[in-house]
């Protein structure tokens, strides 16, 4: 029988009993440090539809809370969003000021925390870049350890025979 991957998502709630709101100064920066996001989970925003909304943007838009063209924007005042993706996952409040005044949140699902059930994705271009060339081992190389101990070891012998012959000359 071919084992059953079922893979329960977690479900978080922006800001947990705050919610999705400026008021309180929620660190949502913070709120999302704390948390171990994965593919599958489920985000919730809870908010006062009349007040906010909830963008979802690039990287771009996030740093300089531009809401100009959202790559999708919901509004319900509670809306589930499931991350079916590695990597950030940029949100903010599209009201004029509220991103600003920090109500946005970056879900980031980090690629090592990866489960069986992930979507296929493209080769990543790392994979591409660069082949590795392997170091040349065919090198004579003049192993530099052999020279030092010799010349070490007659520098010992000779203060070695300096010292003994300091010493007879003093007997
Ligand atoms: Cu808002």
């Amino acid at each position: 029988m071919a084992a059953v991957e079922v893979s329960y998502g977690a479900v978080y709630k922006v800001g947990d009993s705050a919610g999705w709101t400026t008021i309180g100064n929620i660190d949502y920066k913070k709120w999302a440090a704390t948390k171990n996001f994965q593919i599958g989970d489920i985000i919730i925003f809870e908010y006062n539809s009349q007040f906010h909304n909830v963008m979802r943007v690039t990287h771009g838009m996030y740093k300089t809370c531009n809401g100009s063209s959202p790559l999708a924007t919901f509004s319900t005042g509670n809306d589930s969003i499931v991350i079916k993706n590695h990597g950030h996952h940029f949100f903010f409040c599209g009201v004029p000021g509220h991103c600003q005044a920090g109500q946005k949140v970056d879900i980031n699902v980090p690629k090592l925390s990866s489960n069986a059930t992930s979507a296929p994705e493209a080769p990543s271009p790392s994979a591409l870049a660069s082949p590795a060339v392997p170091l040349s081992n065919n090198q004579p190389a003049p192993s530099p350890s052999n020279s030092a101990p010799i010349f070490n070891f007659k520098g010992a012998f000779a203060f070695l025979a300096f010292a003994m012959a300091l010493l007879f000359s003093f007997t």
